[in-house]
């Protein structure tokens, strides 16, 4: 499952020069053809509500491998989201398009990345494509 939160359906409209000119469908159209070439298929969501992404969370558990997160600002405080991830079995990846921690001292805490995997950020759309490669290897 690849879930993105708040304000990531922005994409692509402001602040290019912090995170580029491709739009959330871009990114998950490039996702899901990296995903495919590891022999994965992606559910993708988006939403701007939490307790719409712990939803999705929760539906993943027992039907999805893994998940590959971009919490949006939710990263940075949002700990149901932390705990609904605590409660998924496989490999979770977080991914940020820009790398928070050269950003607002605010940015430089995730509450996800106790809870993840990994953490890939500030790679721009390539941190899908490196995402997907350290889910494929975590399942393989
Ligand atoms: O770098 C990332 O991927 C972030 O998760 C993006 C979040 C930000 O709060 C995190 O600290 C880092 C915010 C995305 C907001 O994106 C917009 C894009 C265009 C217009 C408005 C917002």
């Amino acid at each position: 499952m690849l879930l993105h939160g708040p304000n990531l359906n922005l994409l692509g409209e402001r602040e290019p020069e912090v995170y580029g000119t491709d739009t959330l469908d871009d990114h998950v159209g490039f996702a899901r053809d990296v995903a495919e070439r590891h022999d994965l298929r992606i559910e993708a969501h988006q939403s701007n509500h939490e307790g719409q992404l712990i939803d999705h969370i929760h539906h993943a558990r027992g039907r999805c491998d893994a998940i590959v997160i971009n919490p949006g600002a939710f990263t940075h405080y949002a700990w149901a989201i932390h705990d609904a991830l605590a409660a998924f079995e496989g490999p979770i990846v977080e991914v940020h398009i820009s790398n928070p921690n050269a950003r607002e001292p605010w940015r430089h805490t995730s509450v996800i990345a106790p809870v993840a995997t990994g953490s890939i950020m500030g790679f721009g759309q390539q941190g899908y494509e490196l995402a997907m490669a350290a889910v494929a290897a975590k399942l393989a």
